[in-house]
Formats: C-alpha cells, sequence, structure tokens
C-alpha cells in the first residue's frame, strides 16, 4: 500500500520509522512518503494561508499549493487514489473505515492546519480520487497531523503481514462491535490480586464463554451505544 502524506510539519511523521509500522515499511509491505506542502508555496515567505473571505477569526490555507501538491502526487500515482482529510467536521472514523481504507492501493493524507482548507480544494480533489474528510471524535485538535497518524497506524496494521499473527487482529475490540474482554498473564496471583479460577481451568468452553460475556458486560458498563 503507498500512503502519502502532504503537511506543513514533515517531521511529525518521523515516528513512523519506528515499531510495527517502521518494520512494515522496512519490509516494503508499506511505502508512505510525506511531503512539505511549502515546497509547492513559490512567494518568497512560502505562504500556505491568508484571511477567510467573509470575515471570521483564524486563517484559511490557499488552494494554490495544496493544487500542485496534489497534482504532483497524482501525477505519480499508477491508479486513482483515495484523498483523507483529517477534520473533526468529518464523517467518524471507526474500525469499518479502517476496514475500508485498507482496501485501497493508494491513500493521501491532506494534512490542514489553522481554520482549514479552501473549500475548493476538496472539489479539485474529487476530479483526481476518492474525497473523505474524516474525523477522529467530537473534540477538536489543532490539525490533521496527530489525527492523520493514528489513522495510518488503524489502517496499516489491516494491511496483510503488517501484523505478524493475523488471529490477533479477529479478537480484537471493535471487530465484533464488543470491547475486548480482559487479558491476565503470569503469575495467577499478584499482590493480592488473583486471576479468575476458569482461565485456570484449561475448560475451552467455559473459557470462550466467560469472556464473551466481559465483553457484553464491559460493553453494557463504558460503551452502551455501541449496543444499540
Ligand atoms: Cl480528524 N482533525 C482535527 N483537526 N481535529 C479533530 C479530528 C481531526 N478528529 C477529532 N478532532
Amino acid at each position: 500500500m503507498r500512503i502519502n502524506v502532504v503537511t506543513i510539519f514533515p517531521s511529525f511523521f518521523d515516528v513512523l520509522e519506528v515499531s510495527l509500522l517502521g518494520k512494515a515499511r522496512g519490509r516494503g509491505l508499506l511505502d508512505v512518503r510525506v511531503h512539505d506542502l511549502r515546497d509547492h508555496a513559490h512567494d518568497r515567505h512560502r505562504t500556505v494561508d491568508d484571511t477567510p473571505y467573509g470575515g471570521g477569526a483564524g486563517m484559511v490555507m490557499t488552494p494554490e499549493p495544496w493544487g500542485l501538491a496534489l497534482d504532483a502526487i497524482a501525477a505519480d500515482a499508477d491508479s486513482r487514489p483515495v484523498f483523507v482529510f483529517p477534520s473533526p467536521a468529518g464523517e467518524r472514523f471507526t474500525q469499518s473505515t479502517a476496514r475500508e481504507l485498507a482496501d485501497s492501493p493508494h491513500l493521501v493524507f491532506g494534512c490542514g492546519r489553522y481554520e482549514g482548507i479552501d473549500e475548493r480544494v476538496f472539489s479539485y480533489a474529487a476530479t483526481l480520487g476518492e474525497v473523505r474528510l474524516i474525523s477522529l471524535g467530537d473534540y477538536v485538535l489543532n490539525g490533521g497531523e496527530v489525527a492523520a497518524m493514528a489513522m495510518i497506524e488503524a489502517i496499516g496494521r489491516l494491511v496483510p503481514g503488517v501484523v505478524g499473527n493475523p488471529e490477533s487482529l479477529v479478537e480484537e475490540s471493535h471487530e465484533d462491535g464488543l470491547l475486548e474482554y480482559p487479558s491476565y498473564t503470569k503469575p495467577a496471583s499478584w499482590r493480592g490480586y488473583d486471576v479468575p479460577d476458569v482461565l485456570l481451568s484449561g475448560h475451552h468452553g467455559k473459557v470462550a464463554e466467560w469472556r464473551h460475556e466481559q465483553q457484553l458486560e464491559r460493553t453494557k458498563q463504558r460503551r452502551p451505544d455501541l449496543l444499540d
């Protein structure tokens, strides 16, 4: 899978070199390329923002550098990419969004800062590929970078081969619409806290039943919205 990122803070994405995703890049499973939007701003100050038409607080990212950045990426692509613009005004990102996006061979993350990106950029991007505005949740970050990173991690780990044991992808929170059951390892007793007896019983049927009950109970307590 190819992932292009356009940002005015390329160094935010340095952490993609470590951990599981870093290894996946080294093994050629993920081809992540980070581009500095300012390389496409051609005035002396490499300006990427301006005041909003109609007035209001803050600055808006201008369309010209975005157009050039997206053109350069599209010209270098062998299929129509999916453009993801992280935005608190977007559709909600979920595990099923991650699964959908993991099926695409080419994603482009456009990270906005300030009060947002000139709306015409989204219309133009739609001529080059599919466009999705996606939000992590109902709170506001300063820009799309941290949100893009979270999405890249959620999507990247679903790409075949990135996670060594594919079974560990199945029994996770959200994969079956419920929260994950609690996990324990050795020692069986620690500082007066004991591992539930059923997990030491060796009875697979009872373990599975107990885990499912735990999933339902936790989901009811912590995320009742998921049970609706
Ligand atoms: Cl995707 N972007 C920004 N700027 N803030 C957010 C978000 C995204 N998701 C939640 N808050």
